[in-house]
């Protein structure tokens, strides 16, 4: 009983920052996109594919979530794109004042697109609102088409599904489009992208949705 209290006090005590970090971000006109999965899955394979395709005409910074190590933001870093690393040092999933602290370091005037990518983690992610506008996942072919099943609320708490790593496809008994009805039946406002960002199939459709999101934000 005691446990489910403290719980509930902890969650409403991070929703609160979480509100006050999306005021800022839309104080600055920044658009911050919530990115997860489960480790490995592509997130920052994805996010350096799109600074790639879009950093000629959107200004990007990318905040990395890990428990440990500089290797994700050092990855963004190269490409000459603001990063910054949070170390959650056991934490399964980032905190809205673990972004409010991340965010009084970045110069927001000079950001129109935030990535905040999350600790590698399918299930305490979705529960921590942190304050970005929008929130995406990743499920990559060879996790299995099983997944929605197994970790609904992921699922069902953001706005774009990818579906990464689909070079894979041909490889394994993935079934691509009883994945997106299963997903789509959960979550029926949820925008869902087949793509690989090793072969680049399918990543114009991702950065014209995201591109569709700032001029709508
Ligand atoms: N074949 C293939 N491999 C990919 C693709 N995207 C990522 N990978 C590989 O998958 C592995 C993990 O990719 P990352 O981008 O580091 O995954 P992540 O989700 O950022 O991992 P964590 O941050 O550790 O949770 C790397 O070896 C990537 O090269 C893809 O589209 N196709
Ligand atoms: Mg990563």
């Amino acid at each position: 009983m005691m446990k489910v209290t403290v719980l509930q006090n902890i969650m409403s005590a991070n929703d609160q920052l979480a509100e006050k970090n999306r005021i800022l971000l839309d104080k600055n006109k920044v658009l911050g996109v919530n990115v997860m999965s489960s480790p490995g899955a592509g997130k920052t394979t994805l996010l350096l594919g799109t600074i790639k395709r879009l950093k000629d005409r959107v200004k990007m910074a990318v905040i990395e979530a890990d428990i440990a190590s500089t290797i994700d933001a050092d990855k963004i870093a190269a490409e000459g794109i603001p990063a910054l690393q949070i170390n959650t040092g056991g934490q399964c999933h980032i905190d809205a004042n673990m972004v409010a602290n991340a965010l009084d370091k970045l110069a927001l005037k000079d950001i129109d697109l935030l990535f905040v990518e999350n600790v590698g983690n399918l299930i305490c992610t979705a529960d921590f609102r942190i304050g970005a506008q929008r929130s995406i996942m990743l499920l990559s072919v060879p996790e299995g088409d099983d997944k929605p099943f197994k970790y609904p609320l992921m699922f069902t708490t953001v706005e774009a599904v990818i579906i990464s790593k689909i070079d894979y496809l041909p490889l394994s008994d993935f079934n691509l489009e009883k994945f997106k009805s299963t997903v789509s039946g959960m979550n029926p406002k949820v925008k869902l992208f087949p793509l690989s960002a090793k072969t680049g199939e399918g990543m114009a459709e991702w950065t014209a949705w995201l591109e569709a999101q700032l001029k709508e934000f």
